[in-house]
Order: structure tokens, then sequence, then C-alpha cells
């Protein structure tokens, strides 16, 4: 008797700029691939309180506290997510590890530093990093809200954004297409992936 190996969950990262629309696709995305979503920070645990504290500007913290705050938010899903990905369920993750690099390093922290606490991670296998000028995204509803939404600041999140983009597997999206246009364009890029079964491999960051 042959016993059918299942292949494992595919993990997708939705990354980018504020308002650049990464909770739009990943929760299109996440029906249309029958995916579990994640999102970072996930606001629902305790941690996930104090950071969202934090964002509103209800709560003062150093810089290194808060980025240390943000990696132990992601580690307490990592389990969770391994376990779905080896079960074969595909994860779709509203901002992951990029995210935590690019702010923190933003505002001044050297980026060695950043990347560590998030080192041994699992890696996504297919990150889509969402960019426009921050001058089109200031526009779109809602902006302003927390924090870190002040232009001076994006830009430097955009450019160590740009930087994280070089390594593989991440893909360069216009958010300023529509929704369906980029929707159609992630979709592609992940049917290139399947077809070509690079996946076996499962990664960690940052090797
Ligand atoms: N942060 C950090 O510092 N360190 C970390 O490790 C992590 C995060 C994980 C909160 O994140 C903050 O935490 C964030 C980074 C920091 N910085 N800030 N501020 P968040 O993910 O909770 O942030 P948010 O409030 O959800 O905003 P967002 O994620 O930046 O927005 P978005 O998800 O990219 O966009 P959206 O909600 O899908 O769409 C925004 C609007 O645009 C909405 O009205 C849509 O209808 C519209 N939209 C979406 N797509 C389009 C297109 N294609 N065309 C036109 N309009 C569109
Ligand atoms: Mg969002």
């Amino acid at each position: 008797q042959t016993i059918k190996k299942m292949n494992r969950g595919l993990f997708i990262a939705l990354e980018g700029l504020d308002k650049s629309g990464k909770s739009t696709q990943a929760k299109l995305l996440s029906q249309k691939l029958n995916a579990q979503k994640v999102s970072f920070p996930d606001r629902t645990t305790q941690l996930g309180v104090i950071i969202s504290d934090y964002l509103r500007g209800n709560k003062n913290m150093s810089d290194e506290v808060i980025h240390l705050l943000f990696s132990a938010n992601r580690w307490e899903q990592h389990t969770s997510i391994c376990n779905l990905l080896q079960n074969g369920t595909n994860i779709v993750s509203d901002r992951y590890a990029f995210s935590g690099v690019a702010f923190s390093a933003a505002k001044g922290l050297p980026i060695e530093w950043c990347k560590a606490p998030d080192a041994g991670l699992i890696q996504p296998d297919i990150t889509f990093y969402l960019t426009a000028p921050i001058e089109e995204l200031c526009k779109r509803g809602d902006y302003g809200r927390e924090i870190y939404e002040n232009s001076s600041f994006q830009h430097r999140v955009g450019s160590f954004f740009d930087i994280l983009a070089l390594q593989e597997n991440f893909y360069k999206i216009d958010a300023l297409k529509s929704i369906d246009e980029i929707q159609a364009e992630i979709l592609n890029h992940i049917s290139e992936k399947l077809k070509n079964n690079s996946l076996l491999q499962q990664k960690k960051l940052w090797k």
C-alpha cells in the first residue's frame, strides 16, 4: 500500500507601506486559496493589546522594547503557523518580520540588530511588497490614525523595505493598480511558484 505524501501548505506574506492595500489583498487571497489568514501585529493576544496601545499613542516605550514585543508577538504564533503548514494548510500573513525590520530601522536602530530576534522564524515562500508614492497612499481612508503614519517616517520605512525586497522570492507590486488587478497579479505569481515546485524546502529567517 502506498501512502501519498501530503504537500505542505504555502506560506505567503503581504508587506508594504501603510494603506498600500495589504489587508484588502490578504482577505481576498485567503478566501481564494482557502487559506488561514494571520495578521501582525496580532492584536488579540496580551502582547498584542500592549502593542495596540503603543500604536494608538496611549503608551510610551523605547524603540528597542517595542521592537522586541513585535517580534515576540510573531513567535507567539510560530508553532501554530508551522503546524498548519505541516498539515497542508496555506497561510496568508498580513505583514510579517519585514515590517518589523523596516519600521525599527527607520527609527535608527541598526538593521542587523533589528533582524536578530526574528532569526529562526519560518520564512515565507513568497512575499508580496505593495508599494506606491507615499503622497498617493496618504489620500486613502483612515490614513494618519496611528503614530507611524506621517510621510517623512513612511519614506524612511519605504527605503528599508526596498533593501529587504532585494532578497529572493520578493515581488514588488504597484499598489496604485486596482484591487482586482493586484489580486490577479498575486495569484499569477503564486501559480508560477507552485509549478516550479521549489517548495520542498522550508526555510527560516534570515538564512
Ligand atoms: N509594525 C511595526 O512597527 N513592526 C512590526 O513588526 C509590525 C508592524 C508587524 C500597524 O500595522 C503598525 O504596526 C504599522 C506597522 C507597524 N504602521 N503603522 N501605522 P497594521 O497592519 O495594523 O496597520 P493598518 O492600520 O491595518 O494599516 P495598513 O496595514 O497600513 O493598511 P493596509 O492593510 O495596507 O491597507 P488596507 O486596509 O487594505 O487599505 C487601506 C484603504 O485603501 C482602504 O480604504 C481600502 O479600501 C483602500 N484600498 C485598498 N486597496 C486599494 C486599491 N488597490 N486601490 C484603491 N484603494 C484601495
Ligand atoms: Mg492592514
